[in-house]
């Protein structure tokens, strides 16, 4: 055990002052807030990621510079684990704590407490890989991170600007390197060789997909498709759009997976663009959201969103896993969130065992893990496919006894190669689509026709506090404030298939709500006059009730 150099980080500390009246916290998504005013979170964050580095046996801690789906302004920052998952919750609050020492002193004092509570040896080595989005703020904020990095004297790598699934595919991959869970080589050109190699195989022998047009939100996803395309070659015809990473303003701007699954439209660019038929997709600004749409033959809009996603894929994994003969030792689960339409439920639950956990990506992923394969997508795009490590090695020693088994269990093997299994990765997840649709022979119409969704509403209530609001169930039930639920009951019990919960955002000052119903206008009315409980009951201006909460 050495101590902390505190000469090294007090004389880089006073170049990143925090700025005295902003609390920081690390959410679901990391630390997310206005870009300008990350500088010493980045700088504390180079330290965290240091020492988590240096707890975990000197093994390859990420870190990623992205704000995702959030206005251009806005920016973020958040760790990656050893095998590419997201960071272990506990080291969430020593973030929170260390990002709001006030001074160099109190960070100094607080990090000498760290590193004695959760026993850290200094003397252990620490290296960390990371990577930013595009957004105009990030070279300065990496500029600050590389700082916290110096000051504890870490081996650091730049991965430049890459995708958030991109960076963790490279923690995995550097952690992993020349052991018998070697995930891949450790760069873009590995990531993209890997998938692009699984999905020709995969896509080999099936008539040519349609042209596929995808939406890039303006952000990150632009470059690296642009790369994908090209190691794809003509596997796939793929037309790129909203790829304007240098124009000012664009990024997420009226495009991009959240724009288009909140407000369930087109966005405005693809207007004149999209065809009658044709398939479209819209990653976000990270790319790690994918949501898929079609315009019908009367040039309706169709949303395909992470509930479908997760219906195609799941349905074409446990029949190949039947194909295979290995349906008896290999099962097949699925983790969603209380914010997957009821319908997608009811169809999957009806097929498969389904788990319903609490919002934010580590839930979902932990809960995967369960399974011998685990396939799980939050409404909002983002999932992946988890093969356990007994899944993996039945698929890899299984002898065939027909060809049809033999093929099935290639298939497999490609799969396990195409798909990011460190996280939610929008164009793995695309090309995992593209396969099933292909081997289908689905066009947007018959997997859309796999059910019908509900008709829902989300709504977004500003409180006084947002911490009043408590949940249990995975966030399906309300615990406080007391007695809130009761009158939700109450009235859902009005509506035909209605459905409604209220949590507070992991990532937004707000408490959100949700609500489904059978028919669009009453899944609206639900939402409102739920909102307008909770807008009533959480103390905010009376004079401020927003007129529409009914
Ligand atoms: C973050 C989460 C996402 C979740 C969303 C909910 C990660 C990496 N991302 O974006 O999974 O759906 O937050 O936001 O965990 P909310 O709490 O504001 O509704
Ligand atoms: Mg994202």
């Amino acid at each position: 055990m050495s101590a902390l150099p505190h000469d090294n980080i007090r004389s880089l500390s006073v170049k990143h002052e925090k700025p005295s009246k902003l609390k920081f916290q690390y959410g679901t998504a990391g630390f997310r807030t206005l870009g300008e005013t990350l500088d010493s979170v980045l700088f504390r964050v180079g330290i965290l990621a240091a020492l988590r580095s240096k707890k975990l046996d000197g093994k390859t801690i990420g870190v990623m510079v992205t704000a995702s789906h959030n206005p251009e302004p806005d920016n973020g920052v958040k760790l990656v684990d050893p095998r590419g998952e997201m960071l272990e919750s506990s080291w969430e609050g020593h973030a929170t704590l260390l990002a709001n020492a006030q001074t160099t002193d109190a960070l100094l004092v607080a990090l000498d407490e760290f590193v004695k509570l959760t026993k850290i040896d200094l003397s252990k080595p620490s290296r960390v890989v990371f990577a930013r989005d595009t957004r105009p703020s990030g070279p300065k904020l990496v500029e600050s991170l590389v700082d916290g990095l110096e000051a504890l004297g870490a081996e650091y790598r730049d991965a430049g600007v890459t995708t958030t699934p991109v960076l963790h595919y490279l923690v995995r991959a550097i952690n992993t390197k020349g052991t018998k869970e070697a995930y891949g080589e450790d760069t873009e050109h590995g990531y993209l060789t890997k998938l692009s190699d699984a999905f020709k195989k995969l896509i080999g022998g099936k008539a040519a997909p349609s042209p596929l047009l995808i939406d890039c939100a303006n952000g990150v996803g632009a470059p690296i498709a642009v790369k994908l395309c090209e190691y794809l070659g003509d596997s796939i015809p793929i037309k790129l759009t909203n790829t304007a990473i240098d124009t000012k303003g664009a990024l997420n701007n009226s495009c991009g997976a959240d724009f288009v699954k909140t407000s369930q439209k087109l966005p405005p660019s693809l207007v004149s663009v999209l065809q009658p038929g044709q398939r479209a997709c819209s990653l976000d600004g990270d790319a790690d959201r994918l949501i898929y749409y079609y315009l019908d033959d009367r040039s309706q809009f169709h949303m395909l969103d992470g509930d479908k996603i997760t219906a195609l894929v799941a349905s074409f994994i446990v029949d190949l896993v039947k194909a295979a003969g290995l349906d008896e030792q290999i099962k097949v689960g699925v983790v969603q969130t209380a914010y997957a339409n009821g319908s997608s439920t009811k169809y999957l639950s009806e097929r498969l065992p389904v788990k319903c956990v609490p919002t934010g990506v580590k839930h979902l992923h932990h809960a995967a893990e369960h399974y011998h394969v685990g396939v799980y997508f939050e409404a909002n795009g983002h999932g992946t496919v988890l093969f356990s490590q007994t899944a993996q090695d039945q698929i890899t020693t299984h002898k065939p006894s027909t060809p049809a088994q033999s093929t099935a269990l290639n298939h497999l093997t490609n799969l396990i190669n195409l798909i990011n299994q460190t996280v939610g990765d929008a164009l793995s997840d695309m090309l995992l689509v593209e396969v099933v649709l292909a081997h289908k022979s689905y066009s947007g119409v018959e997997w859309d026709s796999l059910y019908s969704d509900l008709p829902n509403r989300l709504v977004k209530v500003v409180v006084g506090d947002r911490n009043a609001f408590t949940t249990a169930d995975a966030e399906r039930r309300l615990v406080s404030p007391p007695g809130l639920q009761g009158k939700i009951d109450e009235l859902v019990r009005r509506y035909d298939g209605g459905r409604s919960f209220v949590r507070p955002s992991g990532t937004e000052d707000v408490v959100r709500v949700y609500a489904e119903a059978v028919i669009k206008s009453q899944a609206d009315e639900l939402a409102f006059r739920v909102a307008g409980l909770v807008f009533d009951e959480a103390g905010g201006d009376p004079t401020q009730r927003p007129k529409e909460f009914l």
